[in-house]
């Protein structure tokens, strides 16, 4: 055994017994990590410039900054590169698609006309990786999108053109998830909104609910394809009003048996999503979440493991949500190396579930419920010291990943050898 292999074995036999000391058992807690998929989402890769067509502007408001070199600027590049950064992520995962990421291979599709067919080569991927799919229809980026209104536009002909989209995404959802043999979700979200003061705040909601009904009208067997719908607060050229906003979804997802979306990044800066997750998991089956890093706005900064990203994991680990929740992430940052992005925020994702899986929970619960909220607040302070260090570079160390910033040499082999070459 190397002499470092040896060192982290035994910090982790030393962290395993301070664990125990505390009632906490740090093999279950490894074994459940497992088992748990992060949804990697595709457009960290390509700065969400999709494979349709160049695009000078991606629009719906978002913004990607940066010009870090190495960009995928083909499929097969972007798959290249979500490969290199699953070889350096403990445990088995998934890939979030966009449909502007299609490969209708000689002539360009519409987006109302895509289908299954269009992401074979992506199926046939995920398959051979052994990872999941997810999906979402793409209503930004496209020239019937241009007005920033979609899903809740006046015109009925645009109106229709999305709803067409909407319904063959669903379709895509479900080939995916029986072709792989696990639910794909299908989240919808659209940029529809005013950067002005809108005089008609109703209407674009009726129409937007009226939308989503007739995209959501035929029945699509939930073993294959979960429908989502994500709210947001604002985006850039939709300060004053977003058509669907927080309460506009969570009243659709409640009534329409569908999962919600919380995106950490979609409120009002001081406001989080941890907060969030035990209200509305009382009245919904099933959330997505989009872990994501504002940073003073809708930044969509690189994960890292804040205090927040921190607070989300204990909640899905003390409320025993694992089960009923599905974790995406939704950055984008091309100014840093794309890749080492994913690595970044994944792997801090998987630490911050680890960390609240070594949470000697019961010991909190027990101290509020019976008063004690000074050793409420002490316990949560001496937990924050537990060398839950070693059991992450353990479990790195088991699942065949580099452990440490050993992970970064191998990325800089890769921008060397590969990203610079582009
Ligand atoms: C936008 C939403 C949405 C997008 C992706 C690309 O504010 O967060 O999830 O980031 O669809
Ligand atoms: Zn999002």
């Amino acid at each position: 055994m190397p002499d470092s292999t040896h060192h982290l074995e035994q910090a982790y036999e030393l962290a395993k017994a301070r664990y125990a000391a505390w009632g906490v058992d740090t093999e279950a807690a490894i074994e459940r990590l497992t088992s748990i998929p992060i949804s990697l989402h595709c457009w960290q890769g390509d700065d969400v410039g999709g494979f349709e067509h160049a695009v000078d502007q991606i629009g719906g408001g978002l913004a990607v900054t940066g010009n870090y070199p190495g960009k995928a600027r083909t499929p097969d590049e972007l798959r290249s590169d979500l490969q290199r950064a699953l070889s350096l992520i403990p445990g088995k995962h998934r890939l979030n698609l966009h449909a502007s990421y299609a490969e209708p291979g000689g002539k360009p599709v519409e987006r109302n006309e895509l289908a299954p067919e269009h992401f074979q080569r992506w199926i046939d991927w995920a398959k051979e990786q052994s990872l999941g799919l997810d999906f979402n229809p793409t209503y930004f980026a496209h020239e019937k999108a241009n007005d920033g209104l979609t899903l809740s536009h006046p015109d009925p002909g645009i109106r229709r053109f999305w709803i067409e989209h909407g319904i063959a995404c669903r379709k895509i959802g479900a080939a995916m998830g029986q072709a792989l043999g696990t639910p794909c979700v299908t989240n919808v979200w659209i940029p529809d909104g005013y950067k002005d003061t809108p005089a008609d705040r109703k209407g674009p909601r009726e129409r937007l609910a009226a939308s989503l009904d007739a995209i959501f009208a035929e029945a699509v067997d939930p073993q294959w394809n979960r429908d989502a719908v994500e709210a947001k607060l604002f985006g850039i050229g939709s300060e004053s009003y977003v058509v669907g906003s927080h309460e506009f979804y969570l009243g659709y997802a409640v009534t329409r048996k569908k999962l919600l979306c919380l995106d950490a990044g979609h409120f009002h800066p001081t406001e989080v999503i941890s907060d969030k997750i035990s209200s509305v998991m009382l009245y919904l089956d099933e959330l997505l979440l989009h872990v994501s890093r504002g940073v003073r706005w809708d930044s969509d900064h690189v994960v890292t493991l804040t205090d927040e990203l921190q607070a989300i994991a204990q909640e899905l680990v003390r409320g025993d949500y694992l089960q009923r929740v599905h974790i995406g992430l939704d950055f984008f940052d091309a100014s840093i190396n794309r890749v080492a992005a994913w690595v970044i925020g994944t792997r801090c994702m998987i630490k911050a579930l680890l960390m609240a899986l070594l949470e000697p929970a019961d010991l909190l619960r027990t101290a509020e419920s019976t008063g004690n909220l000074t050793a409420r607040l002490a316990l949560q302070e001496e937990f924050k010291t537990l060398p839950y260090g070693a059991v992450w570079d353990n479990y790195c160390l088991r699942s065949n990943v580099p452990v440490g910033r050993a992970w970064l040499d191998d990325i800089k082999r890769y921008e060397i050898d590969v990203l610079s070459q582009r």
